[in-house]
């Protein structure tokens, strides 16, 4: 009889703590969800405003496995995990607009880190004149490393406040300022350094502009 009153009161007591648990984890939850829709006094797009038009589908990435990359014309190749490349450099914010092809666009704060700063550590070669953006979903995109240093070019872990969610490139979004959207790849996992002016990414081996600027469509 007293073992059993032991294990009902065993029971009772884990389902406390098991609601206490849940109650905690919802909380935290649900405040790191939460997006701004205002930034110093400007009015902000939301997160939805994007469209999801990626040649195979939003990407779900398993942040355990994941590995940033950073290689080619470099004086040692690296492989960051995602708290390497967020706890190890210096933060930025921006109000930047992605402005697609198709006729869309929105304009969204933007937090990240420099792709300067990531591509320094490992150590620039001279001949270096493309970074090549390499994505999970096998598409590619590159841009002039002047322009990259120049602009200070953000690669993002964050819009509007909240973590990218997988639509939008979890765990991280190249926000490439100025240009048309498919320079802004998405899922990233390799930055290449590279000395061929003439390479093509996805869209732009497609007929799309190499320079992505946006008085240019077509070639
Ligand atoms: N990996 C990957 N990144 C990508 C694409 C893609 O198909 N794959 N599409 C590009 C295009 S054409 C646009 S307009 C933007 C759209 O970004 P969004 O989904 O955040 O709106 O993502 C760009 N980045
Ligand atoms: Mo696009």
């Amino acid at each position: 009889m007293k073992r059993l009153t032991g294990v009902i009161a065993l029971i009772v007591l884990s389902g406390i703590l098991l609601v206490l648990n849940s109650c905690k984890m919802d909380g935290a939850k649900e405040l790191e969800s939460i997006e701004i829709r205002e930034y110093e006094g400007e009015n902000l797009s939301s997160i939805t405003d994007f469209r999801e038009t990626s040649l195979a589908g939003p990407q779900y990435v398993d942040i355990e496995s994941y590995r940033l990359e950073i290689s080619g014309l470099v004086e040692k190749p690296v492989e960051y995990i995602y708290d390497e490349v967020i706890e190890g450099n210096q933060h930025y914010k921006k109000v930047v607009e992605l402005e697609c092809v198709e006729g869309w666009s929105a304009r969204v704060l933007w937090e990240g880190i420099l792709v300067k700063d990531l591509v320094e550590k490992a150590g620039l070669l001279p001949d270096t004149k493309v970074v090549i953006f390499h994505a999970y979903d096998g598409y590619t995109t590159s841009l002039p490393l002047d322009y990259i240093i120049d602009k200070n070019i953000l690669v993002a872990y964050k819009i509007n406040d909240v973590i990218l969610p997988p639509e939008n490139g979890f765990p991280f979004q190249l926000v490439a300022e100025d240009k048309w959207g498919y320079k802004w790849i998405k899922w990233l996992t390799k930055i290449e350094l590279s000395d061929d002016i003439n390479y093509e990414g996805y869209w732009e081996s497609r007929g799309f502009s190499n320079s992505g600027d946006k008085d240019s469509v077509g070639k």
